[in-house]
């Protein structure tokens, strides 16, 4: 057999050369880098992003927490709705995390501006690196009003993203299966800008986790 000379393949048109796999990134140290209270702070545009939504207090900062390994790198809070500044995190200087501030009684107004945060709504604008949201849920009251205005944003941006049901910890097996089902169906009837059905979490105790980081780095990889 004639083995190719490997300085000529050209990658990318030859169907059997695949690219490495990611490296992982679960489990490796996050450096914060900036509160960002305008979009002139936000970091260069430059390596593959996740942004974390969803109602003030539905438990954004402890899954960000329990997810980088460390006890309080994104502020829990026990006062709903204090941040204001979009948080973004490093990790492994190969793709960002990014804390959004959380929302609550309106997310959306009726021009189809994001009446929650101006800062927000110029970085889902303009963020090209963005590879998708990870939509928080809290399982014990489901999608409300808010998270449908921020889902049909979403959609008119074409911004698909992931829904994750946070304090699973919090419903016993039975109500938590019926709160999953009906809250996948809901999604389902609302958008088809869902990535997968809803990944149910706890912070609390580790629960989903694992499968929330394999999610995560397919989304990162994602072009
Ligand atoms: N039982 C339980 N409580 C949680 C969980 N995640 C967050 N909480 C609690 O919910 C409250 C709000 O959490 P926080 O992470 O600050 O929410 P954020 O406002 O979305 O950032 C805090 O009192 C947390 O301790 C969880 O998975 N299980
Ligand atoms: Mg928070």
């Amino acid at each position: 057999m004639n083995t190719p000379d490997p300085t000529h393949i050209i990658t990318g048109s030859d169907p059997t050369i695949t690219s490495p796999a990611p490296t992982p990134l679960a489990g490796h140290p996050a450096q914060f880098l900036v509160g960002a209270v305008s979009r002139h702070q936000f970091p260069p545009d430059d390596l593959p992003e996740v942004a974390f939504a969803g109602r003030s207090n539905v438990g954004k900062s402890s899954l960000l927490n329990r997810l980088l390994n460390r006890r309080n790198l994104a502020r829990v809070s026990r006062t709903p709705g204090r941040t204001r500044e979009i948080n973004f995190f490093a990790i492994r200087e190969q793709a960002r995390f990014v804390d959004l501030p959380g929302y609550g009684y309106a997310a959306v107004g009726r021009d189809q501006r994001l009446v929650w945060d101006r800062v927000a709504e110029s970085y889902f604008k303009e963020r090209r690196c963005l590879r998708g949201v990870i939509l928080l849920i809290d399982l014990r009251r489901g999608l409300l009003e808010s998270d449908l205005e921020l889902i049909a944003y979403l959609e008119t941006r074409g911004i698909g993203f992931l829904p994750v049901a946070t304090k699973i910890d919090k419903l016993n097996a039975n109500p938590r299966r019926q709160s999953l089902v009906t809250l996948e169906k809901s999604l389902k009837e609302q958008t088809k800008l869902a990535m997968a059905p809803p990944l149910a979490v706890s912070s609390l105790d580790g629960t989903g986790i694992p499968t929330l980081w394999e999610q995560l780095e397919r989304i990162l990889a994602a072009a």
